[in-house]
């Protein structure tokens, strides 16, 4: 039953961003982001998206979100770097801006 409310939910955050064109995306997944590797321009805004069902952070490069489960966190980014989850070893990912 959650799996279902959770999926419909990923659904409603889905669709508006979709209309949104530009938007960058990134799944916060267990444990892992997708994608590995993104390019956005200066002052660009990331929208972190979480579909896990494990707790999850956003760190490094002057991200600094919640830990938190589900929901989303967003970040405009002026310089490339690594961004990283402070909870899980290994689970980082590249923002290059352009
Ligand atoms: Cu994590």
């Amino acid at each position: 039953m959650s799996k279902i409310v959770s999926l419909s939910a990923c659904i409603a955050l889905l669709a508006p961003a979709a209309l949104s064109q530009g938007a960058a995306t990134v799944s916060v997944k267990d444990n892992f982001f997708s994608p590995k590797s993104i390019t956005v321009s200066k002052g660009e805004k990331v929208k972190f998206v979480w579909r896990g069902r494990n707790s999850h952070n956003v760190r490094g490069n002057g991200a600094s979100s919640a830990l938190m489960r589900s929901g989303s966190y967003s970040k405009s980014f002026r310089k490339s770097g690594i961004v990283f989850c402070s909870v899980h070893d290994g689970m980082t990912m590249k923002v290059r801006v352009k």
